[in-house]
């Protein structure tokens, strides 16, 4: 653990080396550094293996594993320890907030469902920086969406866009503090819409091996001879390889990753396909609080299918892998549509339904296609107690309460 903490304290020092003395708050920068780490060290957990059966109970308290120096799961730790620890530094450096204040807290707390790793931190404590990539235009797409009433209230707010280091961020609302406790919630981000690429996929031809990598491990006889003598494929061929063996290409929808009320985070829906497989996955994540929460989220779900419809911006843009983010917890139910990073403009004069099959050219996505499926198979859902497994979650709840009394 010594060689990691040293480790950690040299990634700190590297990550703000070239920063402005200016957001320091008058601290001599030594001794804030010394704290920084102090506080980042006790706000960060050791990683745990995921879990492989999807929503496994939170496993026992662990004893910390202790992985050598020159192995590989201490090096990969170190690296993805240290791009976080790097950007939650940038993160204060940008909102020069003094640390103890917030950060400890938040870090704590921090849970990122879903889209690139390390892409989105905590920035105040009722916001959020989200990390653009080259070309992104997602900021615009935001300002949009603010000019559009129809979605008032529908997606988080957008405050800002900023650039520190050549690096660009949006600011936007950080919608779990909308809740009593953002730890003590339930959270389920689903992929809307029968497209999830761009369409300028279909004409690049770079083949990347990486993608083949991630195709193998979900099915070993997905590749063509061809595609197995090369060991590459292209992006549109992994993207809708994915979308085939997900429900996505048939609902318009997709599980990505959800936390139960009192369960760790889980991404392992990839094969989650058919209307069984996802009613199956939503009983488990709603639990005993099945009957509410479904209830609740129906009438969000058609009210927000009815802003999309009277909505300008849906008209003029395609709406590509965004999400609809749903949390809840024993009180309350949200349910916002987020991630806007592959939305734009398409040509003017032409307005799209978000139902028409795509075909190239046609900017259509299917997000409606989702919205309408989403509704359905949750309507379809039985009250609580009325399923099978009910009585099976019910038997497990006493168990464990029996246990810790
Ligand atoms: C990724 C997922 C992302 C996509 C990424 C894919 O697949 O579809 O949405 O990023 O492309 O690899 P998976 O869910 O199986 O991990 P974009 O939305 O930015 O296209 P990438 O590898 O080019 O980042």
């Amino acid at each position: 653990m010594t060689v990691l903490f040293e480790k950690l304290a040299e990634l700190v020092l590297m990550g703000v080396a070239e920063d402005d003395d200016e957001y320091y708050c008058g601290e001599q920068k030594g001794v804030l550094l010394k704290r920084m780490a102090a506080n980042i060290i006790s706000c960060f957990p050791y990683p745990t293996r995921p879990a492989s059966p999807q929503f496994a109970a939170p496993p026992p308290p662990p004893s910390p594993p202790k992985p050598s120096p020159e192995s590989c799961e201490h090096r990969a730790f170190c690296n993805a320890f240290g791009k976080l620890v790097q950007v939650s530094v940038e993160t204060m450096a940008i909102t020069a907030l003094p640390m103890d204040v917030w950060l400890k807290e938040r870090l704590k707390k921090w849970v990122q469902l879903s889209g690139h790793e390390g892409s989105i931190v905590p920035a105040t404590p009722h916001t959020l920086y989200k990390k653009q990539c080259a070309n992104c235009g997602e900021g615009r797409a935001y300002k949009n969406i603010s000019k559009d009433v129809a979605l008032n209230g529908f997606t988080p707010k957008y405050y800002n866009e900023l650039k520190k280091n050549e690096e660009h961020f949006i600011e936007i609302e950080d919608l779990l503090q909308q809740f009593a406790d953002p730890t003590k919630t339930a959270i389920m981000d689903i992929k809307v819409g029968t497209r999830t690429f761009l369409e300028s996929e279909v004409s690049n031809t770079k083949k990347r091996t990486d993608l083949y990598d991630k195709m193998v491990a979900i099915d070993n006889d997905e590749p063509t001879e061809e595609e197995r003598k090369c060991g590459a494929i292209t992006k549109l061929r992994y993207m809708q390889f994915r979308e085939r063996e997900s429900s996505t290409a048939q609902l318009g929808f997709r599980i990505e990753a959800a936390k139960r009320l009192e369960g760790s985070l889980e991404k392992n829906f990839k094969k989650v396909r058919t209307v069984e497989d996802v009613a199956t996955t939503f009983i488990d994540f709603f639990g005993d609080q099945r009957s509410r929460v479904r209830r609740q989220l129906i009438e969000r779900l058609k009210d927000m299918r009815k802003a999309v419809e009277h909505s300008s911006f849906f008209a003029s843009h395609e709406v590509v892998g965004s999400s609809i983010l749903i949390v809840y917890d024993t009180e309350k139910v949200g349910c916002w549509m987020i991630d806007f990073a592959k939305s734009s403009q398409v040509p003017a004069g032409r307005s799209l339904n978000h139902r028409t099959t795509w075909v190239p050219g046609n900017n259509e996505d299917g997000y409606l296609i989702g919205i309408d499926n989403l509704l359905k198979i949750l309507e379809d859902l039985p009250e609580y107690g009325q399923h099978p497994d009910d009585q099976l979650m019910v038997t497990e709840e006493v168990i464990a309460r029996m246990r810790k009394t």
